[in-house]
């Protein structure tokens, strides 16, 4: 509808054509080819789901709250690598959206946000009142923290450029949600189509890979004898899980990963060390502590990776770390020895090239003392430790899960809690093919089934398990019902513990009792999910494990398996807050 205006005015005709604010919105997903919008409606996104149904072919995904639509749109936009639309309305749908809304910035997931919002005649402005209109909230300003922009538009000739703005900067360097706040009278006013502000051209200007700290870089690698690298989910946000195995592989580099970086070197390849930091393995943290050269890519040395002692991350050692957030590297909690600005996928070529010029002598021989010193540790720590239990165990569970899809594509995603860390720990991931969708830096239960409705959508070829713990599940249960409406393959695994369990563990540890986490009372989520019409299997002991599990996947369509496992079994190794890594606890004092 609106073209591209080269700026040249154009005489108005006396029936000018005009263009309806809701039609810009429309317009602007078709110029940015969205497919799906993710929404929960409400009346001040009316105008725009109207426009959306009668002159578009995009489909509209309504889950049952707006975080089962903001996770779906999430897992949406990690898998397809595009920006994906959420929509809410006013008032009490921007609020209920904050929760996804901060999980898409804090793990640089692109998402445009469009909020409706009240007519600019009803708004309260600078007035000294709590609200004027009808579920009116200050969506700008709650959304500035937890996003890459945030504005409104009162102004309908800015409406194209805002909308294309949003997008871009969506998509643009360290990705984000970006959220348009939309007045209902922006949304539902006309303008004739010449007096809309002509289209902004928009330019990415990626910081250019600097040549001499990639030869540095390489000559480091080149003396190291104990290098390991840190891959995080930047790694995967740059689609440089090919470059990284090319380089760790060619240099026999050992790897171990962050949780959002799993998968981007296979779980399996000889030179994985898995998950590092405080649920991490105990060779994983092992290997970062004696390293002589630790490399962190895409990744923030999150206390969650590196412990709470950062400047001793590694105890004699350089520490490289590569970003494309000059603001990650100025202000790294790990101090630097060499820093790297500038995309990972663009950095590890380079870095491949410098490599390959140095043209260093017995590659294969040269780290072979530090691998066999990792070998050994993998034998003498490992990843479970526990008691044993008449109940199945968790890690159990995950483990076999991972062997009956062992050749399929899969993407899995977890609530938070215990489980979400066994899964990391006991399921094999490498990307493409086997992915892991879960909530790293705002670590929020009921990211869960939702994510799980988003991937399907995005995937629907792909295995998808849910593996969930009773607490997480119950935050967005209700999408169970979006799961049955849209008839979703999905295999949903509950591991109930009838406890919030990781909380629990942390307070009994601290203050030898659980308040208000142990000892929940759980419907029988196997009935309850029949209720909503997904088939389900109840799993309470440990006979026939691997044939009740291999049953319940090969079932067609959506199934929930309901395992009752030990409330008693704790996450171990665990590092704890004042520890370095080559300390993980095993047991606990109390
Ligand atoms: C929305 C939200 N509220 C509270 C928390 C704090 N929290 C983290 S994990 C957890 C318990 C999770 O329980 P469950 O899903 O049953 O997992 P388990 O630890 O038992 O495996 C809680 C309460 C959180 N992460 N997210």
């Amino acid at each position: 509808m609106l073209k591209n205006n080269p700026g040249v005015a154009k005489p108005k005709a006396e029936t000018a054509k005009q263009v309806l604010g809701a039609d810009v919105v429309l317009d602007s997903f078709l110029r940015n080819r969205v497919k799906k919008v993710f929404i929960f409606p409400g009346g001040t996104i009316g105008p725009i789901l109207d426009r959306i149904e009668n002159r578009s072919k995009i489909e509209i995904v309504c889950p049952r709250n707006e975080q089962g639509a903001g996770y779906a749109a999430l897992a949406y936009a990690r898998l397809t690598r595009q920006p994906a639309v959420f929509m809410v309305t006013s008032g009490p749908g921007v609020t209920n959206a904050v929760t996804p809304i901060a999980d898409a910035h804090f793990d640089n997931v692109p998402m445009v946000v469009i909020t409706g919002q009240v007519g600019t005649g009803d708004m309260r402005g600078s007035l000294p009142v709590k609200q004027r209109g009808f579920q009116e909230v200050d969506t700008v300003d709650l959304m500035k923290p937890i996003t890459k922009a945030s504005f409104i538009v009162k102004d309908l000739r800015e409406l194209p450029n805002a909308m294309e703005r949003a997008f871009f900067l969506a998509r643009s360097g360290r990705q984000g949600p970006v959220v348009i706040d939309l007045p209902m009278n922006v949304q539902r006013g006309t303008l004739p189509e010449e007096d809309f502000l002509p289209l902004e051209n928009h330019s990415e200007t990626a910081p250019a890979v600097p040549a001499d700290k990639i030869e540095t870089l390489a000559r480091w690698i080149g003396e190291a004898e104990r290098p390991v690298i840190l891959a995080g989910g930047g790694i995967i946000a740059s689609g440089a899980w090919r470059e990284l195995r090319a380089v760790a592989d060619r240099y026999r580099i050992p790897v171990t990963m962050s949780m959002p970086g799993m998968g981007a070197y296979p779980s399996q390849g000889s030179l994985s060390l898995g998950l590092c930091g405080y649920a991490g393995s105990q060779y994983a943290n092992m290997a970062m502590y004696k390293s002589d050269l630790l490399i962190g890519i895409g990744t923030t040395f999150h206390l969650r990776q590196t412990g709470s002692l950062p400047a001793r991350t590694v105890e004699k050692g350089r520490v490289a770390r590569i970003d494309l957030d000059i603001g990650e590297l100025e202000h790294s909690r790990v101090p630097l020895d060499l820093q790297i600005n500038a995309d990972a996928r663009e950095c590890l070529v380079a870095l491949e090239s410098a490599l390959k010029r140095l043209a260093m002598p017995n590659v294969k021989s040269r780290n072979a003392a530090w691998l066999k010193t990792i070998e050994d540790w993998k034998k003498k720590y490992p990843l479970w430790i526990g008691k044993p239990a008449r109940l199945p165990k968790p890690q159990e569970i995950i483990e076999t899960v991972n062997s009956l899809v062992k050749d399929k594509q899969v993407v899995v995603s977890t609530g938070v809690g215990q489980h979400q860390v066994w899964v990391p720990r006991h399921f094999d991931f490498s990307l493409p093919d086997r992915i892991l969708l879960t909530s790293s830096g705002h670590g929020t239960m009921g990211y869960d089934l939702p994510a799980a409705i988003g991937a399907k959508i995005a995937m629907p070829k792909a295995t998808n398990i849910c593996f969930v713990g009773d607490g997480s599940l119950q935050m967005n249960i209700q999408e169970l019902a979006t799961i049955v409406e849209r008839k979703l393959d999905i295999k949903i695994v509950v591991l109930d513990n009838h406890a919030l369990n990781i909380v629990a563990q942390f307070q009994r540890q601290n203050w030898k009792s659980h308040p208000s986490t142990g000892d929940k009372y759980n419907p029988d989520f196997a009935r309850i999910a029949q209720a909503y019409g997904v088939p389900a299997v109840s799993i309470a002991s440990k006979t026939g494990l691997k044939e009740k599990l291999r049953a319940a996947l090969k079932r067609k369509g959506p199934v929930l398996i309901h395992c009752q496992i030990d409330p008693e079994e704790d996450l171990l190794p665990m590092l704890l807050g004042g520890h370095t890594l080559d300390d993980m606890t095993t047991e606990w004092s109390f």
